[in-house]
């Protein structure tokens, strides 16, 4: 029973059971609101009982990974506890227990003194699930002994399954609690009231009766594209927004601060460059925010300065040429609130870029936390995975009615689709049957350059199939291409088609 594996399965019961408790504690902190959480309570009293100097110190020496270096410490300490206490109870479990419930109590007190009778709750599920899991795990390990092959399986199956069962506890409390945070963070901010409101959006401006989208998207039907495997949780009250780099001064703003400075409002058509012709990766809305150009104006550019590199607070990256979001009539935005209402947290709460006319892996960072003035010799997220390095959005347009493949009564049908060419303007949509002649649909209100406009057209349809086409052209005169590109490297184009079969009407 002392060979080395015999030891490392021992070793194994005391981090495995170290794991529930933590995964366990985590699970049930997520129902009871933000950081009541095994570790945060425990390093929160840890900070309080640390000495003003040992403090100053950790600030000095860490930064802002301070918190990151408090919670690797506290790891490190667990673990090498963890794997004590399985050792130590090889021959006897009083040890182990002993040593479970020891850290069970320092965790009860450090919740109790940081947060209430209420932060007793997640220590205390917590010892009771490293208490049981080590109890399990141990007796599976000692039957082992009497009886090898039985033993073994078990014990390797209850390792496996303890493991991934705290490790999933574990991500549900942690995404339970900051999307808490968040919701709470949201409510909390109120209504963000522009300084100068987005002209309303006149009833003319889609063909929604004849099978459009409606002109502003609602924000849960709103596409969304994001790198990040969960959404990142950030509260207003925290957010710092850091401006540096080619700048004569750098700032760094807080979520009231960018409030402060007089919202704008501006209705604007996002696109990404995945969007397939024919894809649904399109969507209208209302941001409120602060024109960028007025707070790089504030940081003062320094000559030399090309790109504007933004991180999120996820890691990604994205990059913008300078002279687009330095120029006022472009109306670029850091946007707060989408739709009347705070940006809801999948949309970048508290804070992102919005920029007419790019699309919006160059332009427009969710969770942004850093905005560097730089050269263009910096590759963002996207860049370095072989996308092109400009972005603009592609002049193209769309067939929503009737669907591909649709069938419809033979003889008068209203076709209806979207055109854009944001910051450009739609200049005409045209549409062909068949092969046949180009004939001009109806256009839609226009709003503004930077959003998408609607079209329609009626059209005969005899019995049999149809192929539909339709394409765009925009305020410079151009028409979209018919060649076929692939949405790698920016953005695809060619003409919507779709084969649909007219019936007979009376069947
Ligand atoms: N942090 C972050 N910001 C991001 C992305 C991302 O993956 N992570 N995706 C970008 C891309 S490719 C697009 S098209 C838009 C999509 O914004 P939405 O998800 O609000 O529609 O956000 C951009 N900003
Ligand atoms: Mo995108």
């Amino acid at each position: 029973m002392d060979s080395p594996t015999g030891r490392i399965r021992f070793a194994l019961i005391g981090l495995l059971a170290a794991a529930a408790a933590l995964g366990a504690g985590q699970l049930v902190a997520g129902f009871l609101g933000p950081g009541y959480g095994p570790l945060t309570v425990v390093g929160d009293a840890a900070v309080d009982l640390s000495p003003q100097p040992l403090k100053e110190w950790a600030i000095r020496a860490f930064g802002e990974s301070d918190k990151t270096v408090l919670f690797a410490g506290a790891a490190v300490v667990l673990a090498a506890a963890a794997v004590l206490a399985g050792l130590g109870s090889r021959r006897r479990s009083g040890f182990g227990f002993a040593v479970i419930g020891l850290f069970g109590m320092a965790g009860l007190a450090a919740g109790i003194a940081e947060r209430g009778a209420r932060g007793a709750i997640a220590p205390l599920v917590a010892v009771i699930a490293g208490l049981a899991v080590f109890g399990l795990l141990r007796a599976a390990a000692v039957s082992n002994r009497v009886e090898p092959s039985i033993g073994r399986r078990r014990f390797l199956l209850g390792s496996v399954g303890v493991g991934a069962g705290a490790a999933v506890a574990w991500f549900v409390g942690d995404t339970l609690a900051g999307a808490g945070d968040t919701q709470r963070s949201r409510l909390a901010v109120g209504s963000l009231r522009p300084r100068t409101p987005a002209p309303p959006i006149p009833a003319g401006a889609d063909f929604a009766g004849s099978g459009t989208p409606r002109f502003i998207t609602p924000n849960p039907e709103f596409y969304r594209i994001d790198t990040a495997l969960s959404v990142p949780a950030m509260r207003a009250e925290d957010y710092r927004l850091r401006v540096h780099g080619m700048v004569e001064r750098e700032l760094e703003l807080g979520y009231e601060d960018l409030r402060e400075r007089g919202l704008v409002a501006k209705t604007i058509t996002m696109t990404c460059v995945s969007n397939e012709v024919g894809g649904e990766y399109i969507s209208t809305a209302t941001f409120v925010g602060v024109p960028i150009h007025e707070v790089l104006t504030e940081a003062g550019i320094r000559p030399g300065a090309q790109q504007v590199f933004s991180t999120s607070a996820d890691g990604f990256t994205a990059g913008t040429p300078l002279d687009v979001l330095h120029d006022p009539r472009r109306g670029a935005l850091l946007a707060l609130g989408m739709n009347g209402e705070p940006l809801p947290a999948e949309h970048g709460f508290p804070v992102r870029m919005v920029t007419p006319g790019l699309y919006g892996y160059v332009s427009a960072t969710k969770w942004l936390v850093d905005l560097e003035i730089t050269t263009f010799a910096k590759q963002a997220y996207w860049e370095q995975r072989g996308w092109g390095k400009w972005g603009p959005i592609k002049t193209e347009s769309r067939i929503d009615r009737p669907r591909a493949g649709e069938r419809v009564p033979e003889g008068r049908t209203m076709l209806a689709g979207i055109a854009w060419a944001q910051h450009t303007g739609i200049e005409a949509v045209e549409v062909r049957v068949d092969g046949g002649p180009w004939q001009c649909a109806q256009l839609s209100t226009e709003v503004s350059a930077d959003t998408w406009r609607m079209w329609r057209i009626p059209v005969e349809l005899g019995r049999g199939e149809h192929t539909i086409q339709c394409r765009a052209t925009d305020r410079s005169g151009y028409t979209q291409t018919e060649a076929r590109a692939d949405p790698v490297p920016d953005g695809a184009t060619g003409w919507h088609t779709v084969l649909v079969t007219a019936d007979p009407a009376n069947r």
